[in-house]
Parts: C-alpha cells; structure tokens; sequence
C-alpha cells in the first residue's frame, strides 16, 4: 500500500463497537501444513443500535472455509468478504457466527498472529494480531469469555496451552490429543495465547495473601528449562510484591510462562499465559551479564503486574495504550527499586528516559503519551508512550503523595475492573481521592515535547531572604507551536556550605510544601523566609519531572552538590552537568579547543566521589561513566559530526583517567568479590565498579593496560567480567579485540544469546572494516534476517552503539542500514517501522551527513511496496 492510500486513525472518532460478543468459544487443529480453526462468536448487537446496522468483523490472511449462524449456512449475498474482513449484511440482535478458517503459521513471518518458532506453535495477539488467527472484533473495547480446545499430533506438540485455567485433556484417535482451556476473566482479544509444541518446564507453587494455591510454570525449548530458574525466583518476588505494594492478588488457578526463540519485542502480558522472547528468561552466569538477569527481573515483573494494570483494567482504544504501559513500567521501576538500590536504579532509568525518549521527543517522530491519531498503532509502542508514561505516573505520586496515590490506584482497580478505560477516568480517581483538579495535569499525556526550565536565585544575607526565579517554556514540536505550561513537580533543596539541606521559615509565591514545590506558571518568584545562609539550591531532585533543566549554573555549584548534595541523583547529575558544561562547546563544529585544565576539578571531585565510604559501589560505578555519545548529541541539538564528539570524549576520558590512574589500579586490583556468583545489587555494582575503573584505564591506550584487559578476558568467571572485557578492547584496540572475539566466538556462542553478544560486539567495532564486517556477519550461518533476536542484535549495537560507523560522512552505514530495513519490511513490516527509528536524528547531522541520510529515507521511501508500518515512518522522519 501507498502511502497517500494509509488509513488515519483518530481519537475523536472513537464510538463503541455496535456490536459485542460476550462468549467466545474455538476448536483449534494444529497440523503441519496448516491449522484450523472453528469459531462460534456469541454476538449481540449494543443496545439502542438500530436494526439492519451491518457487522463488520476483522481478518486478515485467514481462508474461510465456511460461515453459518446457527444452522444456517450463510451464502453469496448474506455476508461480503474482503481483504481486511468481513461484513454481515443484515445480522439479527443476538445471535451465534460460526466460522471455520485456515491459517498456514509455517509462512507466517511476521510474527505476528498464530507462527512457528523453532517447530513450535505460537502467538502474538498485541496490538492487532488476532484477527490473523480468526474473524473477529478486533479492538480493546470488545471484551469475551474464551473457552479453547485444542487439539494436535502427541508426539509434535505434547505441550498445549491457552489462556485461563485448564478444565480438560484427553486422548484422541490417531495419535492425537486435546486440552481444554477456559479463562472466567472477559478479555480482549489482543490478550488472547496459545501455545501448542515440544517444550520443557520448571514448576513452583504459590500461595496468594488469601490463601489460594497457584501453580506456576516456566516453559523453555527442550533442554533450556534449567535456565528459567531466576526468571522463576523474580516470578515470585514479583507476586509476593504486588499483594504487598499494590493488593494485587493473582486470578487463576495456574500461572505460564513460554519462552520462544522467535519474538518481535521483549515479552506479552496474555492473560495467564505470558509470551517472553527468551533472552529475556534464559540466564545462567556463564551466559547472562548481570544486566541481563536485571532486565530478566523487570520484564517478568512488567509482564505479569499487566494482569491488573493492562488485563483487569484494559484500555478502550490503542489511544490508551499508556494507560497500560505507562503505569505498568512505572510499577516495575518501583519493584526494581524496592528489589534493589533505589537511587541507582533511578538513576539508570532516567538515563534510559534521556537516551531514547528525549531523542524521540526532539526530532520528527514526537508524539505525546496519549497520542491522538495514528496510521499504524504498532508504531506506538515508544518510549514516550512507555517511559514517559512512566514519568507521568510517578509525578501524580509526587504530586499526591505516596498514600493518596496507592488510594487513587485502588480507586481505578476496583471502579474500572472488567472494564476497558481511559486516561480520562484514571485521572479522575485520583481527583476523587485527593480533591485536586487536574485537569491541567492531564496536559502531560496530551502534550509533546518537554519543558525546559530555568532558573536564577539570589540571596539577601540581612533579611535571610533567598529567592528563586523559575521559568519554563515548551519548545514546540513538528505540528504542535502552541504549547502550555505545564504543573512541575519540583523536589528541591537549599544546600548549605557543609552539605546539610537549610530550613526556612515560610514560602511564598508558590505552593511549597516541605521539598516539594508546585508550579503551573510560565514563571514564578517564590521568596524563602528565614534561611540562615547562602544556599545552593539542587532542583528537580529525584529527576522529579521528566524537563530538560537549563543548567547555566557555575562550575562551582554544580560540584558543590557533586560532592554534598544530600540527592544522590543530583549528586550524579552535577558531576555529569559539570563535565558536559567544560566539554560540549569544543564539540561544536566550529566550536574552541577543550580547554584541559579546566578538568582538573571535575577529576578531584570524582576522585573524592571514589573514595567516599558513604556511597555504594554500584553508585560509584555510575559516577565513572562520563557522559555519553548521546548526551552530548542531545546538548549539541544541531550539526552534529560524530567523529568530532567521538574524538573529544576519547580526550576527555584520557585526562580523567590520567589522572585518576593510581586509584583506578588500585581500585580494580583490590576489590574483590565473593566466589559465589550471585546477580543481586551488591554484587553486581562491585562487578560493575571494578569494570567501569578497567574500561576509563584502557582510554589511555596503553600496551600494559591492554594486557590487563585481556587477563580479565581470560580469567572471568561469569559473563560479565568476560563481555565487560571484550567491550573495552572493542572501545580501545580493535585489532586485539577481533582476535579476542574468535576466541570468544569460538568458545562461548553454543547459546545463542551469547551468540547475539558477539555480533553486537563485532559491530561496535569502529575501525575501516566496520561495514564489510558487518556484511560478513550477515553471512554466518547462524545469523538470519527472520529472527528479531539476530537483527537486533548487530545492527541495533551497529546503529546506537557505532555512531561514527553509522553516520559515516561518505552514507555507506546508512545505505547498509536502508538496505536491511528493506529486505526485512518484505516478511516482518514491525521490525522495519523500528529500525526506521534509526534515522530520527537525520536532521541534526552537518550537512554532509545530513543529506547522505536523506538520501537513504528518500530511497526507502521510493521503493517498490513498501509496508505502511515503515511507509509510516519514513514519512514522518523526512517530515
Ligand atoms: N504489551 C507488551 C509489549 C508488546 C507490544 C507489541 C507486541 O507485538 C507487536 C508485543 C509485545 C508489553 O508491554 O510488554
Ligand atoms: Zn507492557
């Protein structure tokens, strides 16, 4: 389809299906060739819509072998059939539509509708899947009871799952058998799973707050069960902190997990039957980094608080989707956070905010969490509806307070449950618990872009006064000038001289109350009475709202609260503000020299940050990584030229590393670990600390350093140290690190997703073979373009990982990029539209590299059948 024939979807047409169907009931017959599936729709019309009004049902690439209401078997005339669905012409109130459809999985490479994984049958349904399994109303507001039998080969698929409780199972003639499934819970179909195939499991019991026993399953390809057992251990933690942070008890009688090898995103929340990708289940130390078995822990928590947050209370239309997700991420945050170090945690969140959702944010493809039109919806599933979504919620809990916010929570659970509902009424709970009008609150989820805040203080030592002048202003967006200010939350406080937070007497000229202003003004005075000395004020502590703070603040202040800062975030965030403020004017195209000298306080203050013995290792550890690629490309804004960026960060890690030398060797060399490997938090930030001191030391690119990092290589004892290892030298020596990674390649890939870790490695590689390396890999007989697993990995570390190769001056990364986006839009049109994410900061190139970009949206765009996901966008990219 053409772009100019794309369909646009709008919020403000939204009206309720005219039709519903409260009972949904399937036989399905899985076989080699093709799969059958016979459907009996309950369906009756909404009351108060007229009679004679048509029923259209979705379908998309199923055959339909026949049709009948009741005994009636429909002809020519009675129903119209097309490429997008079905429509009955004239169908009575209330009614039962059988239907018998086929669908061939074995072709299906989409993955999206009912596909083969590794011989195995399974199903992605989210976001419009299911009407490519069979006839229906696909969208989230038609609600069903599903009762499923399914019925397959013994020997080819032992293993058959759906969603609910399993009510029966039985043998059958041929060497077949069948189970029964029924899940009590109406849902929509997008939250509809099966699975059906040759599987191995893991099994653990737990007992609900009320008492109930749940039987829990983890399901893995033969052979990889045993590596789901920490995927198991966060399934219960999971669980257990659910009842107790949020009161969410689980619903059914049994819990599965599946993981496939063949998946387009991370994982799926399918009522009682999750589907992962499997890298982010399978771990053992000798595989997983302990930012894998990290990820694992958030994803198994994520996907299952969906079954409150996304399946009890589900969305109205795909509009809503962060009505789900972002409180869904928002709530596995806080379990990571209660699970492990709140601050480093927040601290590893807002960086992920920044690298992704701000990039989106400032270029073409922005968007609010609460989008109002859309072409395709699975171009939607972004980080500002997931992040920021996330930010938003966390910002009604500043606003509200904690208890308040839980109250609200427990208002919209139990006053929407078995509904489909918007922001609009999530919203209003918490207007009704706290009595506050937020209506421009609300803004957050219908505005895009960011507020950028400034702000100048003064101190009158006579009166005790301090005054702060805050300004915001939302720059606009592509189609948005207009913008509002919007309601900041602001957690701060007046650092004194020796680091404590000063107190006041009163506020005024805002809504203060404790740490926390409150403002909705473009600009405000608020004047503190009372204050015993000069402060220097720490703003936004906690990242408190997601704004982009305009820090013209001295070199000065910001180490003060580097080094004293009672917030650890703004502790974090000082020291980066001060490094990117001396470093980013020299990665101006016409920008000055950096100016070293200006450093050396940067150094002291992050040495002294190394040697406090208040802070953990792991926040140490973050401490250590200087600003990345991106926050300065981000700060840059325009003209963009990664090889300058690239050439001063190497410099600037050499001075800091240069100087911290002693400190770093002795840091590595005597921080040890315990023999037992275990992924928790401590351990991980020791490992992480001791990695980060070895990886800022091989910045120097020094022959006996190198050494020292190929010792760690071969002397690593879990994965982490190793892929730690080889990262630095890929970042530093690439010759040595090419021999390293056929060691590594040849030793350590059996599993594939330590397979993925190589190709991402090789690709990172910045050196004059980058692109041909590339091609080669593409060639390894164990790479393939079908499976997302293999094409995120290369060419996302390729394309985010190597910027200087990717926006190479000549465009021959982004040709190579233009031209896998194109092979891959052929069969799987979800993984195109993401990578085409790729180019959206095309604009803020120089000129050169710029229009090499351009050239290759242009060349997609131009391209004979292009799928409207990526047609979507590359539109809006090119803008
Ligand atoms: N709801 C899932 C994410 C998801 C979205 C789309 C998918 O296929 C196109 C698959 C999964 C989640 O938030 O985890
Ligand atoms: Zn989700």
């Amino acid at each position: 389809m053409r772009s100019e024939e794309q369909k646009i979807v709008y919020l403000q047409d939204y009206k309720p299906s005219d039709y519903l169907i409260p009972k949904t009931e399937m036989w399905v017959d899985f076989s080699p060739e093709r799969t059958q599936i016979t459907t009996d729709l309950h369906i009756e019309r909404r009351a108060g819509v007229e009679a004679g009004t048509p029923l259209e049902l979705d379908g998309e690439q199923v055959e339909l072998v026949s049709i009948a209401i009741g005994d009636d078997v429909l002809g020519a005339g009675q129903y119209e059939l097309s490429e997008n669905g079905l429509k009955l012409l004239d169908p009575p109130q209330s009614f039962v539509l059988s239907t018998v459809v086929e669908v061939a999985p074995e072709k299906n490479k989409s993955l999206e509708g009912l596909y083969r994984s590794s011989g195995n049958w399974c199903t992605q349904c989210e976001a419009e899947g299911f009407r490519r399994i069979t006839y229906f109303i696909d969208r989230p507001d038609v609600m069903s009871v599903f009762t499923v039998k399914m019925v397959a080969d013994k020997d080819l698929a032992p293993v058959l799952l759906s969603n609910g409780n399993p009510m029966d199972k039985g043998e059958m003639s041929n060497n077949r058998h069948f189970a029964l499934w029924h899940d009590p819970h109406p849902k929509p179909c997008y939250l509809f799973a099966m699975v059906a195939g040759k599987l191995d499991k893991i099994s653990e019991k737990f007992t609900t707050k009320s008492g109930k026993n749940v039987d829990l399953n983890i399901y893995a390809e033969p052979g990889k069960a045993e590596l789901c057992r920490y995927a198991m251990d966060a399934l219960v933690r999971s669980m257990k902190w659910d009842e107790e942070r949020f009161g969410c008890e689980y619903d059914l009688d049994v819990f599965n997990i599946v993981a496939v090898s063949d998946f387009n995103a991370g994982a799926m929340e399918n009522k009682g039957l999750n589907i992962f990708n499997d890298k982010y289940v399978l771990a053992d130390p000798a595989t997983a980094t302990d930012q894998d078995y990290a990820l694992i822990e958030r994803i198994i928590a994520h996907e299952y608080f969906h079954n409150y947050t996304g399946n009890r209370v589900t969305c109205r239309d795909w509009f809503q989707l962060c009505l789900k997700e972002g409180l869904t991420v928002f709530r596995d945050q806080e379990f990571s956070s209660d699970e492990r170090f709140r601050d480093v945690e927040r601290i590893d969140d807002v960086k992920g905010l920044r690298q992704s959702q701000f990039v989106e944010d400032s270029g073409p493809l922005a968007h609010p969490p609460r989008p109002s039109q859309y072409e395709q919806i699975d171009n939607f599933y972004t980080s500002t509806v997931y992040e920021k979504g996330a930010e938003v919620v966390r910002m009604l809990m500043t606003l509200l307070g904690k208890q308040t916010f839980h109250e609200g929570v427990d208002l919209y659970l139990d006053r929407h449950d078995g509904e489909a509902a918007t922001i609009e009424q999530f919203i209003k709970c918490f207007e009704d618990v706290s009595g506050r009008d937020l209506s421009q609150f609300q803004k957050w989820y219908t505005q895009a872009g960011r507020p950028r805040v400034s702000y100048s203080t003064s101190y009158a030592a006579e009166q005790k006064l301090f005054t702060l002048v805050l300004k915001q202003e939302v720059p606009p967006t592509p189609g948005d000038d207009e913008k509002s200010p919007l309601v900041l939350p602001i957690r701060f406080g007046l650092v004194s001289n020796n680091g404590e937070d000063l107190t006041w007497e009163h506020a005024e000229g805002a809504e203060v109350q404790d740490d926390l202003i409150v403002t909705n003004e473009d600009e405000v005075t608020v004047t503190f009475h009372g204050v015993s000395s000069a402060p220097v004020v720490s703003l936004f502590r906690g990242f408190s709202a997601p704004v982009t703070l305009d820090t013209k603040a001295s070199l000065e202040e910001d180490l003060h609260r580097a080094r004293l800062d009672s917030d650890p975030f703004n502790r974090w965030e000082s020291l980066q503000s001060a490094i990117m403020n001396i470093v980013a004017p020299a990665m101006d195209v016409d920008g000055p020299e950096l100016d070293i000298e200006l450093l050396e306080p940067v150094a002291v203050a992050l040495s002294q940050t190394l040697d406090s013995q208040n802070l953990s290792p792991a926040f140490k550890a973050l401490c250590l990584k200087l600003p990345t690629y991106q926050d300065y490309t981000q700060r840059l804004g325009q003209n963009i030229d990664p090889d300058r960026i690239k050439t001063v960060r190497q410099k600037v890690s050499e001075v800091v590393a240069d100087k911290l030398r002693g400190q770093l060797v002795t840091l590595y060399s005597t921080l040890h670990l315990p023999d037992d490997y275990q992924p928790n938090a401590e351990q991980s930030g020791m490992r992480d600390l001791r990695n980060q001191a070895l990886s800022l030391l091989a910045t120097l690119k020094e022959g006996q350093l190198f050494e020292l990092v190929e010792r760690h290589y071969r002397e690593a004892r879990n994965m982490t140290d190793r892929q730690a290892a080889l990262a630095i030298m890929c970042a530093n020596a690439p010759d040595r690190a090419v021999e390293l990674l056929d060691d590594f390649k040849r030793n350590y890939t059996e599993a594939m997703t330590v397979y993925d870790k190589w190709l991402g490695l090789n690709a990172s590689i910045d050196d004059a073979q980058t692109i041909d390396r590339i091609k080669r890999l593409m060639d390894d007989d164990r790479f393939s373009l079908e499976t997302p697993n293999r094409v995120y990995a290369l060419f996302g570390a390729f394309t985010q990982g190597n910027p200087t190769q990717f926006a190479r001056a000549d465009g021959a990364g982004f040709e190579l990029i233009a031209d896998v986006i194109l092979q891959i839009d052929q069969f799987n049109p979800q993984v195109a539209g993401r990578f085409a994410v790729a180019f959206r900061i095309w604009k803020n190139y120089e000129s050169k590299r710029r229009e090499a970009a351009r050239a290759a949206l242009e060349r997609i765009k131009q391209s004979e059948k292009i799928s409207p996901n990526l047609s979507e966008m590359v539109n809006k990219t090119l803008g």
